[in-house]
């Protein structure tokens, strides 16, 4: 007559709402952690560097800089060494350099 069965959530939602919590802890953990090293996300010279650097040589061509109009136009002056690419002791110079 009357089902036996009730309604049990289904384990897929169950599983889903366990990652889910999973994730949030795992990524307040990280976020705690990361707060600690750093306030707020800071960029570094070296991790916009490392952002630019599109082919990954560990220099700056002048065509990555391009995306970067602020270096772009210092480009010559950053390039001390003048051999047509910013390494990242050049990059950093300008980044740390006042405006
Ligand atoms: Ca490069
Ligand atoms: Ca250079």
């Amino acid at each position: 007559m009357t089902r036996r069965k009730r309604q049990e959530a289904p384990p897929s939602i169950r599983d889903a709402a366990r990652q889910v919590i999973g994730v949030t802890l795992a990524s307040f953990a990280m976020a705690a952690s990361s707060q600690a090293a750093q306030p707020r996300e800071r960029l570094t010279a070296e991790s916009v560097f490392t952002r630019a650097d599109a082919n990954h040589d560990g220099r700056l061509s002048k065509a990555e800089v391009a995306r970067f109009p602020v270096f772009a136009e210092k480009f010559d002056q950053l390039d001390t060494d003048h051999d047509g690419a910013l390494d990242l002791a050049e990059f950093e110079a300008g980044f740390n350099a006042p405006q």
